[in-house]
């Protein structure tokens, strides 16, 4: 009989996430000790976000908090706890001199000498999802800022994705994962909550040969391009040539939970411009907390990420809470969405 694994026992040992950004730090000279630490700050602000999602149903903090963001959405009172939790981690840090939140209005600035990264966060992604208990995530990225000492501004977030020095999300299912990379691999691990320690599970990701799934909100089809149809019909094995993958659809409505899926199991999630009431088509995803950093850790782990023309990596946003479509999974399916995209379907 093999002897029972357990989670975080790579090799004989037991792997905990501050110790393998600590060893990543050693193959990176160049990185300190407090870009490690900063990294670590993630996972504290994800095992506080998971506690309170854990306790959810029980507290008073399911239902809308009577504010709207300035992106005109309502605010979820999880969605305010959870930007909360990170702001204040971050604010303490004493490494960072600027947040970006898909829930504030304006970039946080905070003072001090040599505050050297600048942090961009989605807190809770799904957040529609909160009153029916499905999983939800936050999604992060970490960028260098040009000067430590500048006062913050937008010009330190207002970058394409390339800049980014780490990015990561925290998955709250049944289980809690944190996965995350700084440029070489993809690192997944899960929460022990016996011990309260995010433990190694998934040691360099990367998506799987064969894809699997598709993962799109049809509702809106009519509200797609001609050209997005006839890619979805080619992926459903309506549209022979080329050779069709012919996927199964799986469609959760969180994005990091229906990336995380088509990284592990393999696949493609599409959030395709729309066009609604005659206005011109536009994405809804937001280009610098959710789009940049997953787009970070596709490449990072063999695959892709386009709006259908552009790599999402290389989009050089103009505005905060900018909006773009998106491709993002296995690489030969979003090859193949800019090329349907190329060619005007008839
Ligand atoms: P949120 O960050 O405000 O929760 O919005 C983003 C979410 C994504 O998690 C998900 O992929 C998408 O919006 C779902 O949108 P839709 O309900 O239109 O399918
Ligand atoms: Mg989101």
């Amino acid at each position: 009989m093999t002897n029972p694994t357990r989670a975080g026992d790579a090799g004989g040992q037991i792997v905990t996430v501050e110790r393998h950004i600590r060893e990543c730090q050693g193959s990176h000279p160049e990185a300190t000790g407090r870009f490690s630490q900063l990294l670590y700050d993630f996972a504290l602000a994800g095992k506080l976000i998971a506690h309170a999602l854990r306790r959810a149903g029980m507290m008073d903090v399911l239902g809308h908090a009577g504010n709207v963001n300035v992106q005109g959405e309502e605010q979820k009172k999880l969605d305010v706890y959870s930007n909360d939790t990170l702001v204040e981690v971050f604010r303490r840090s004493g490494r960072v001199g600027v947040i970006a939140s898909e829930e504030e209005d304006d970039v946080l600035a905070i003072d001090g000498d040599d505050r050297p990264y600048a942090v961009v966060f989605d807190p809770l992604d799904g957040s529609s999802n909160t009153e029916v208990n499905v999983s939800l995530g936050t999604i992060f990225g970490v960028y260098r800022r040009a000067d430590a000492s500048a006062p913050g501004s937008r010009d330190d977030v207002l970058r394409p994705g390339r800049d980014l020095l780490a990015a990561g999300y925290i998955l709250y299912g049944p289980c809690t994962n944190l996965v995350y990379s700084v440029g070489d691999g993809v690192h997944g691990f899960t929460l022990d909550p016996d011990c309260g320690e995010f433990l190694l599970t998934h040691e360099s990701i990367r998506f799987p040969e064969k894809p699997k799934y598709f993962s799109a909100n049809q509702g809106g089809e009519t509200t797609w391009s001609p050209e997005v149809q006839r890619y979805v019909r080619w992926l459903r094995g309506m549209e022979s040539e080329p050779a069709s993958p012919k996927l199964s659809s799986r469609y959760v409505g969180t994005l990091v939970v229906d990336f995380h899926r088509n990284l592990i199991d393999g696949g493609v999630f599409l959030y395709p411009a729309v066009s609604k009431k005659g206005a011109p088509p536009k994405g809804k995803l937001r280009q610098l907390y959710e789009l940049a950093p997953l787009a970070f850790l596709a490449e990072q782990a063999g695959g892709a990420a386009s709006n259908g023309v552009t790599p999402t990596l290389d989009i050089e946003p103009t505005e905060l809470h900018q909006r773009e479509a998106i491709f993002i999974g296995d690489r030969g399916l979003v090859e193949q969405a800019d090329a349907f995209l190329a060619q005007p379907a008839s």
